[in-house]
């Protein structure tokens, strides 16, 4: 394969001179090249086969243990302003970060293949989608892009002479001497070598010295969030970090919804989730897990499409009971990360079915047995499948035109004051539910506020200043009132007063879910409190569950102090953006305080 694209060409040719590999590979996306790179990986020790009886063309590979998460105080915004970032990223000045830079790549592939990655995010055919050209040293992401992307030569036929490609360079930044062997898993140990880079002004990426998720697979949070949040705001469209799943009635009738929680927060089995008791005929139908992209279209209504192509999910704590659906798209063609091995040569992590082994060797290599003190799989261990495999994969997850969101859900992890579910009054309401969103600060945080904010789950993920995100937010809402999506709040984690959590969640969140859509459909009314409109006792279905009214009562009712503390705390939350703080939402801080006072 040749580059016939003439910006692309001159962009590798500049990155060969600066990098210096062995030798460059352009990938076509083929199921032989796939194959061949798993091989050559087994062969250098990254990746272990499984039983291939077990675990059919499946692979597991082991991370240097410096490098197993996203790095986030090593993720910079670099802008001509900084007041563009805002307060919640990391700004580092243009010019100085691009020299920086040039001085890490200088020479950082040698002794190493660059491989030249084209990738979709979104289908192929679809005008919501954006292709990105991904260079990166390192063999596990090309093999992992192959699932979480569109990737291969049909997007360079796409893209033709364009160059409206995203840039995203990447290195695991450890160049080999002459002669020098190579490691499993090479990467730039030392956490301030690690570098991961965005500059949206000319839409690129620079990432240095990780070779984990989100740091390495550049189509996912770097492109599909940070840039693409930007592009989004210039272009009047979304992406969010939210999953997308449509509820399909007995009848079938679909309604789509988009729903933001914070990262490892059950978003994966969430969108894959299979109804309870009391819910015959009804299915919940998976469009994508983590990253929705949603254009209004010239009707005005709000079409989202997943970008990603596969789900790069948390192992550990998946089970038949937590995701069946999971657990069956598992089953073969999937790469594992830092999980454990069994000694029958397939995979084990903390939370899955049945005893643990008597024996595994644990992410790191050692042996492991149920009393060892270590985790067998690290928590942040990670499965890399096709969506193509999920059970409950939606029939439009691929539609070029996307699905059509009535709903969007804004989640996080509160033990008190905040309903099972609210919806908001108004669209401003409920960005302002979405921007004041959080989960509970933990005991170490003490002396800080009691929760710790996550604005639209977006906190690490927004690619420009958050308070203009919600100026974006209110302005779409604003401008397309008639098909606009209701806006809700959800909450499963509520605790007694013994600490116990009072909602079941899981599986029988299809409860709250079924009333979202009731809502959406007109069908029954809600109840108004302080916070929002809440559910009526007896429009919750509550076949197959044991819950009576007093107890509903304890997960809907805002304790008027509790609704206090928090006006207080918000506005501590939305005085850290100043001047590019939209009055809206302050308005909607002091009526609630109103409304709470009214309450008596
Ligand atoms: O590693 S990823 O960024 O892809 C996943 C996450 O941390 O949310
Ligand atoms: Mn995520």
């Amino acid at each position: 394969m040749i580059i016939n694209n003439l910006f692309l060409k001159e962009w590798v040719e500049e990155i060969e001179k600066l990098c210096t590999p062995k030798n460059v590979y352009l990938c076509d996306g083929s199921q032989a090249e796939y194959d061949k790179l798993c091989e050559e990986m087994v062969e250098a020790g990254t990746f272990i086969r499984l039983n291939s009886e077990k675990r059919p063309n499946s692979f597991l590979a082991r991370s240097h243990p410096s490098d197993v998460a996203r790095v986030e105080d090593r993720t910079f915004i670099c802008t001509s302003q900084e007041q563009d970032v805002g307060p919640t990223n990391n700004w580092s000045d243009i010019g100085s970060m691009k020299n920086k830079l040039d001085n890490l790549f200088k020479g950082c592939m040698a002794g190493r293949t660059m491989y030249v990655i084209p990738f979709s995010m979104g289908p192929l055919n679809s005008p919501i989608s954006h292709i990105g050209i991904q260079i990166s040293d390192s063999p596990y992401v090309v093999v992992n892009q192959r699932i979480m992307t569109r990737m291969g030569k049909e997007v360079l036929d796409i893209l033709g002479e364009k160059n409206n490609f995203i840039k995203c360079m990447h290195s695991v930044g450890m160049p080999l001497e002459v002669n020098q062997p190579d490691i499993s898993w090479p990467c730039a140990p030392n956490p301030e070598d690690k570098y991961i880079v965005h500059f949206p002004e000319d839409r690129s990426i620079w990432s240095y010295g990780s070779g984990y998720g989100g740091n390495a697979l550049l189509g996912k949070k770097c492109f599909a969030l940070r840039i693409a949040s930007k592009m989004a705001n210039e272009e009047g469209w979304l992406a969010e970090h939210m999953l997308i799943l449509g509820l399909e009635s007995p009848q079938g009738e679909t309604t789509y919804v988009g729903a933001a929680f914070p990262s490892a927060c059950g978003k994966t089995n969430l969108a894959m989730m299979m109804p309870p008791e009391g819910f015959e005929g009804w299915k919940v139908k998976t469009v994508g897990d983590d990253i929705a992209w949603i254009k209004p279209n010239q009707d005005g209504k709000f079409r989202a499409i997943n970008p990603e192509a596969g789900f790069f999910g948390v192992a550990p704590g998946t089970s038949y009971s937590t995701n069946p659906n999971a657990m069956e798209m598992l089953k073969n063609n999937c790469i594992f990360t830092n999980v454990a091995l069994t000694d029958d040569g397939d995979v084990w992590w903390e939370g899955m079915d049945g005893d643990p082994p008597i024996h595994a060797i644990d992410w790191q290599g050692n042996d492991w047995s149920p009393d060892s003190d270590v985790k067998a799989a690290h928590p942040n261990a990670r499965f890399t499948v096709p969506s193509s495999q999920c059970p409950s994969l939606d029939k439009d997850w691929e539609n070029p035109a996307g699905v059509t969101i009535e709903a969007f859900i804004f989640g996080g992890r509160l033990s008190k004051t905040f309903p099972l579910v609210y919806e908001s009054f108004n669209w401003d309401h409920g960005i302002f539910m979405a921007s004041t969103m959080g989960s509970e600060a933990t005991a170490a945080a003490i002396n800080q506020a009691s929760i710790r904010r996550d604005p639209f789950a977006m906190l690490p993920f927004c690619g420009y200043n958050m308070a203009k995100h919600w100026r974006h937010w209110l302005d779409l809402g604003h401008k397309y009132t008639e098909n606009s999506p209701k806006i809700f709040r959800v909450n499963w984690f509520r605790k007694d007063s013994n600490g116990n959590f009072i909602w079941p969640g899981f599986g029988e969140n299809m409860r709250v879910l079924k009333w979202i859509v009731d809502r959406v459909k007109g069908k029954v009314s809600a109840k108004s409190n302080s916070f929002g409109l809440v559910p009526y006792f007896d429009d919750i279905i509550w076949s197959g569950l044991e819950f009576d009214s007093e107890k509903f009562s304890s997960l809907i009712e805002v304790p008027k102090n509790e609704g206090l503390k928090e006006i207080d705390e918000v506005k501590e939350h939305f005085d850290r953006f100043g001047e590019f703080m939209p009055n809206e939402l302050e308005s909607q801080r002091i009526e609630l305080e109103q409304r709470l006072h009214k309450e008596g």
